[in-house]
């Protein structure tokens, strides 16, 4: 039998993961006590939480949506929502992008909608949240990682800004990409994955009433850590899709290239349809942990949207175009 040397065994597999992460962030906020500012950063790394309370801003005059496009389960809490995230720019550790992305800076924000369109445009943030009404839309939100939420977000449908744009016939798929910046996001390049971020859709995807730019949730503006100030939500799809802090909007002819597609792309395809009846090389998705709950729960084909999306796939084979 082999028998490790104790050299050979690493910190993680000696303590219980608790204390190895805490550990880990001690070591590190033993660096930064280095600073002059150290024990109010200390204090901040080890107090997180309360981030989400202050600092933002109420979104006023959200518009009634139509119950069908809200679920009724009960949303997860903003606590939760806004400290559980993936945002790999910041950190790949989901209970630390909250407070790598708490500086982050979104004003002033501009996105540019270009390629096959009549009406190119660069518009001011400002601007493109006042092109259609605002709606609260309460979605199931299911990560590839097999957990979920339920999220109230707030935003509009990603139509009304193509509509805008008077997208050409030639225009067949809409390509997205996130803002990158080394100097804000200087963990990054540990992320193991190339920015800018870009996701796409099929133009049928993107102008479907449940695509909506999320500007904000639970009646606020958008935090850091959940794609502010702008970032799409694809409800039926993998949390992957719904790429976060969007600066280009662009519409082509060709399927555009994907950031985990490009990454590995036996685990990850373009369409990305949540299917709990297509395993995903190293988590099968039959079934999912709602953030907050213990038990796991059965997932729903199209994350429970059949209705409203099954239509677009009539015909494909979801195996090969998963
Ligand atoms: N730019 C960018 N967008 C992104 C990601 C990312 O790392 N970078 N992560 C994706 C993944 S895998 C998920 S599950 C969701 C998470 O969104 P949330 O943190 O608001 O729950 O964002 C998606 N959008
Ligand atoms: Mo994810």
């Amino acid at each position: 039998m082999f028998i490790k040397k104790p050299s050979d065994i690493k910190e993680s597999e000696i303590t219980p993961k608790e204390t190895f992460l805490n550990r880990r962030l001690f070591i590190r906020s033993a660096a930064l006590a280095a600073t002059t500012t150290a024990s109010v950063l200390l204090y901040k790394k080890f107090n997180p939480l309360p981030l989400p309370d202050k600092a933002r801003e109420k979104i006023t005059d959200i518009a009634k949506t139509s119950g069908s496009l809200s679920t009724d389960e009960k949303p997860n809490t903003l606590k939760e929502i806004t400290n559980y995230n993936n945002y790999y720019e910041f950190s790949t550790d989901k209970s630390e992008v909250a407070y790598a992305a708490k500086d982050f800076k979104t004003k002033p924000w501009r996105v540019s909608i270009e390629g096959l369109v009549q009406k190119p445009k660069v518009f001011d943030l400002e601007d493109l949240i006042k092109i259609a009404p605002q709606e609260e839309r309460i979605y199931r939100f299911r990560c590839v990682e097999a957990w979920s939420m339920i999220i109230p977000w707030v935003g509009f449908p990603l139509k009304a800004l193509l509509d805008k744009v008077e997208p050409l016939s030639s225009a067949k798929y809409v390509a997205f990409e996130t803002y990158y910046d080394k100097t804000q996001m200087p963990d990054a390049i540990y992320a193991g994955i190339d920015f800018p971020y870009v996701e796409g859709l099929r133009m049928d995807e993107a102008m479907h009433p449940l695509t909506i730019l999320a500007t904000g949730l639970y009646g606020e503006i958008l935090p850091p850590q959940n794609g502010a100030p702008i970032r799409l939500v694809v409800p039926w799809k993998y949390g992957f899709k719904s790429i976060k802090s969007i600066v280009k909007i662009k519409l082509v002819e060709e399927e555009p290239p994907t950031t985990w597609n490009i990454a590995s792309p036996r685990e990850y395809g373009f369409y990305s349809n949540v299917n709990p009846n297509v395993s995903h090389p190293r988590w099968s998705q039959a079934r999912e942990r709602r953030i907050g709950e213990f038990s796991m729960r059965e997932t729903l084909i199209f994350n429970g949207y059949a209705d409203q999306v099954a239509h677009l796939y009539a015909g494909l084979d979801l195996r090969k175009y998963f």
